[in-house]
């Protein structure tokens, strides 16, 4: 991407139950941590509008231990990353419990920070990159092209996906205004650039590209703390909010 560092944040969806593929593995080599999935997002005022959790299904991902009590799931790389940036202790010590396979994560049900759905399951997503963020994405498909594509392509075919349709069934929330798109943005552009599915890669890069201007400049928060301010103005306090809760961290890479 840019020169610099990109500055993530790192948002932690405490597991509520595991898959019946992991949980008995999982569970026994955690003991008692609390374990949470941690994504990377760069919309930290979009939470309010988390619907589900991507993984890559056919990456591996590890059960990292960061303190005496949490458990973190994303990929070596990143906790490799947060080992040296002191998110675990000690710093620069991967401590690493399991390794699981993307797929296997499916299913699980996790807990959104902020969200207006506070309880959502991770489903799987093709696109997901094994050398950006954790590895984990949270699904914003009001506000994210891709997310909402995805989402709409896991409910068309369930059964090739290899989910219970329920997982996939809370709809986009309203979180941002703008202008020119309205409330779910995503969905809006999905429509009007007619991108069919996840795979249409160049039509979501255009889309993902108007829909962050378009949030970013002209958005305005409909819900949560900053209400009513732009989201410009919003996103610090929300990232800022987010931290003091305990449920975000910054991550940078
Ligand atoms: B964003 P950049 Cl609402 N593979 O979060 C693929 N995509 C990944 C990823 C990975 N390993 N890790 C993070 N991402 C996504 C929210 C969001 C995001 C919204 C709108 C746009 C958007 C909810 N999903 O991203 O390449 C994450 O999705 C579009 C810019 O580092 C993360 O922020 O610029 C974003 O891509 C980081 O992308």
């Amino acid at each position: 991407e840019g020169v610099g560092p990109q500055e993530y944040t790192g948002v932690k969806m405490e597991v509520l139950e595991w898959s019946s593929a992991a949980k008995a593995m999982i569970e026994a080599a955690v003991g008692a941590r609390k374990v949470f999935l941690v994504a990377a997002t760069l919309r930290p005022e979009t939470m309010y509008g988390q619907t589900n959790c991507f993984v890559g299904p056919a990456l591996k991902y590890g059960v990292f231990a960061i303190n005496e009590t949490e458990a973190y799931v994303c990929t070596y790389r990143a906790a490799r990353n947060m080992a040296f940036q002191g998110i675990s202790t000690p710093r620069g010590h991967v401590e690493q419990l399991a390794e699981i396979e993307g797929s296997s994560i499916v299913g699980t049900k996790i807990k959104a920070p902020f969200a207006i759905n506070p309880e959502v399951y991770v489903l799987p997503m093709d696109n997901v990159l094994a050398t950006k963020g954790t590895g984990v994405v949270t699904s914003v498909p009001s506000d994210s092209p891709d997310d909402y594509a995805t989402l709409i392509d896991l409910r068309k075919k369930a059964d090739f996906y290899k989910i219970d349709p329920k997982w996939a069934a809370i709809d986009p929330v309203p979180v941002v205004d703008t202008p020119t798109y309205g409330n779910l943005i995503a969905p809006a552009l999905v429509q009007q650039l007619k991108i069919q599915s996840q795979k249409d890669i160049k039509q979501l890069a255009e889309a993902k590209e108007i829909a962050y201007k378009e949030g970013f400049y002209s958005g305005t928060m409909l819900v949560g703390e900053f209400k009513g301010e732009s989201v410009q103005e919003a996103k610090p306090k929300v990232r800022a909010s987010m931290i003091e809760h305990g449920v975000a961290f910054a991550y940078a890479e």
